[in-house]
């Protein structure tokens, strides 16, 4: 990896502050330096698993248990982490540019939490989750059973007895987020295309752009003319599409392109 260098920097800030409308989009490496795991490459483990064997309908319909011992495990671990200084620096910027918005692919919150304390009239609305949230629930009878919501309470995934329930219909409860096979939110991506297209500048932070159809998100904004800053700690397939493809730490990198 040659890390970014000084001018390169420069050019990626002046293109990103120069954008009224700053299409945000981020993977788990935003939130690698505020101790959550990524998904791949280097230490990109949770707990032994990868993505592919347990994030599907499939596990969950195999083994409820196993799946919720690895979402509560991970919501442990995500309970105890704080957003960082990206994390921090894109809400300030997205605070500051309300024509801006954030899609990210991370179901850990830290965004939404920054975006709250940079401007709590707007909160979590400057951020679109395209692939869910870890403290949310909704019934495996869903759309049928409308029971849908944060839980943040602990979970007992020690039997399949004790796993969570549906207060209306006794149905098992599963995690709210997007597993692989399953269709995302039809207005979450409405809102993250649309925002692609409209873009001026997009800043694409810690993904490695494999996983669709969240990736096409930043490959629609850089077709549609918008300029892409990528910063990551690898290449990834989005290297090519960047005007500025930077190498390096998110929490150094993101702060030293958004900040005043
Ligand atoms: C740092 C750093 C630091 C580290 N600083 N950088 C087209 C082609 C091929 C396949 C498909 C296709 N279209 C759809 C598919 C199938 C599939 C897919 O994409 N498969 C590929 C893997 C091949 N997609 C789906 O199944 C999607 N659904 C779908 O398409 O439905 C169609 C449908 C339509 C209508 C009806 C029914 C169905 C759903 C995808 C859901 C993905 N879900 C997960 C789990 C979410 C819940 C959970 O968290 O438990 O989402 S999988 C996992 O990957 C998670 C992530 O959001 C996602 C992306 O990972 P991400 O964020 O990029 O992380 P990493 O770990 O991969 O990368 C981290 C990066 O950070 C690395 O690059 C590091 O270098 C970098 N880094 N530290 C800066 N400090």
């Amino acid at each position: 990896m040659t890390a970014a260098t000084a001018d390169e920097i420069a050019r990626a800030r002046t293109i990103l502050r120069g954008a009224r409308r700053l299409l945000v989009f981020t993977g788990a490496g935003v939130s690698a330096e505020s101790g959550v795991p990524t998904f791949r490459g280097p230490g990109g483990v949770w707990n032994s698993y990868r993505a592919e064997e347990l994030a599907t309908p499939e596990a969950f319909a195999r083994d409820a248990r196993l799946v919720w011992e690895w979402y509560a495990w991970r919501r442990t671990l995500v309970a105890r982490c704080e957003p960082n200084a990206a994390h921090h620096a894109i809400a300030r910027h997205v605070a500051a540019h309300p024509e801006s918005l954030v899609v990210t692919q991370n179901v850990d919150g830290l965004h939404q939490r920054a975006a709250r304390e940079a401007d709590p009239t707007r909160g979590g609305t400057s951020v679109v989750a395209l692939h869910g949230h870890l403290f949310g629930v909704r019934c495996t009878r869903w759309p049928a059973c409308s029971t849908r919501g944060t839980h943040v309470a602990t979970i007992d995934a020690t039997s399949a007895d004790t796993l969570p329930r549906c207060e209306r219909c006794g149905a098992l409860l599963r995690p709210d987020v997007v597993w692989f096979g399953e269709a995302l939110e039809a207005t979450d991506l409405e809102a993250a295309f649309d925002a692609a297209q409209r873009a001026d500048a997009c800043l694409v932070v810690g993904t490695s752009a494999v996983v669709q159809p969240a990736a096409s998100v930043a490959a629609t904004a850089a077709r549609a003319g918008a300029p892409l800053i990528e910063v990551n700690a690898e290449v990834t397939p989005l290297s090519r599409l960047a005007t500025v493809s930077l190498r390096g730490r998110a929490a150094e990198l993101v702060p030293a392109l958004l900040d005043d």
